[in-house]
């Protein structure tokens, strides 16, 4: 997973709750703390812990699927990244050892026209992303990115393609990033802000499938107000419930690594405590030692 996939995990069943004590890293986050925000992962949902480092989950979702299909398991790895991801050494790598060794998984481009700064001219000379699947010798499937049922549907025939002929599929999806790349970007400092209007006032893609389903009588105003009431509530009460959760204990910031700490890992936390001890006032109290 890269950082821009939470909507796979909500679709899954992860909760707010769970969600929150992530961002708070409080002792109920899976991953003890020792993530930044939003490195979400679920071993219950089959969702492994978002990375950062862009692309190294490529070809980890391909060693994922390749170990499924030697289990004959009837299942699939699915593996997210950005135009950006494609840039790096470890999409090509993915993509041609799933390609030879047929490995069922689905690799889903988010061509967003941006790497935080750098636009895709200068990224790449191809016709965007789905052109290399033929050249490793995989099929891909190109779609409108900002169009939910298209996505859906491209995801559901290349799943049962993965499954059913155990091989790897590239999709990818043209969409553009309507918002900075993080909070600590402005976007307006290196592309015009009539284009980032143009896609946000003309092209949103939940404006879109919210037309679509009102067209069909599906949902109406109130029935948004009234969800993002809910949801607003929900949320909120989430981060006052996770704020209050004591943090993880000291001790599991060495854990997990090593099956037996090295010597350098050790000094590291005898160093720590003594730091801990002697200034009692600028450590939370809730830290469990
Ligand atoms: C290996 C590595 N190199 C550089 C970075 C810094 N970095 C963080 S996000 C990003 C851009 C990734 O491109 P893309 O996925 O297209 O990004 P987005 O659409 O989110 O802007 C870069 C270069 C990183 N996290 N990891």
């Amino acid at each position: 997973m890269q950082y821009r996939e939470p909507g796979v995990l909500l679709w899954r069943g992860f909760t707010l709750q769970e969600f929150t004590n992530q961002l708070f890293g409080n002792k109920y986050d899976y991953g003890k703390g020792r993530q930044m925000p939003i490195h979400y992962g679920s071993n219950k949902l089959n969702y492994v812990t978002i990375s950062s480092t862009i692309a190294t989950q490529i070809p980890h979702a391909v060693g994922a699927a390749y170990s499924l299909k030697m289990d004959k398991k009837n299942a699939c790895a699915v593996t997210y990244f950005g135009d950006g991801g494609t840039s790096e050494g470890d999409f090509h790598a993915a993509m041609n050892f799933a390609a030879v060794m047929e490995a069922p998984v689905i690799f889903i481009c988010r061509n967003n026209g941006w790497a935080i700064s750098t636009p895709t001219s200068e990224q790449f000379r191809s016709d965007g992303i789905a052109v290399r699947g033929p050249a490793y010798g995989m099929r891909s499937i190109r779609v409108d990115g900002n169009d939910a049922l298209a996505i859906y549907s491209t995801v559901h025939a290349a799943r049962e393609m993965a499954i059913n002929e155990r091989r790897p599929i590239l999709i990818e999806t043209l969409t553009y990033r309507v918002g900075h790349h993080s909070t600590s970007d402005d976007s307006t400092k290196y592309r015009p802000a009539d284009e980032i209007e143009h896609w946000r006032k003309a092209r949103d893609p939940v404006t879109r499938f919210r037309k679509w389903v009102k067209k069909n009588g599906w949902w109406n105003d109130e029935d948004e107000s009234a969800l993002r009431n809910d949801v607003r509530k929900k949320v909120l009460n989430a981060i006052q419930v996770a704020e209050k959760v004591e943090k993880p204990p000291l001790a599991e910031l060495f854990t997990d690594v090593y099956d037996h700490p090295s010597s350098n890992l050790g000094e590291q936390e005898r160093l720590l405590r003594e730091t801990v001890k002697r200034h009692p006032k600028d450590y939370p109290i809730d830290v469990p030692v």
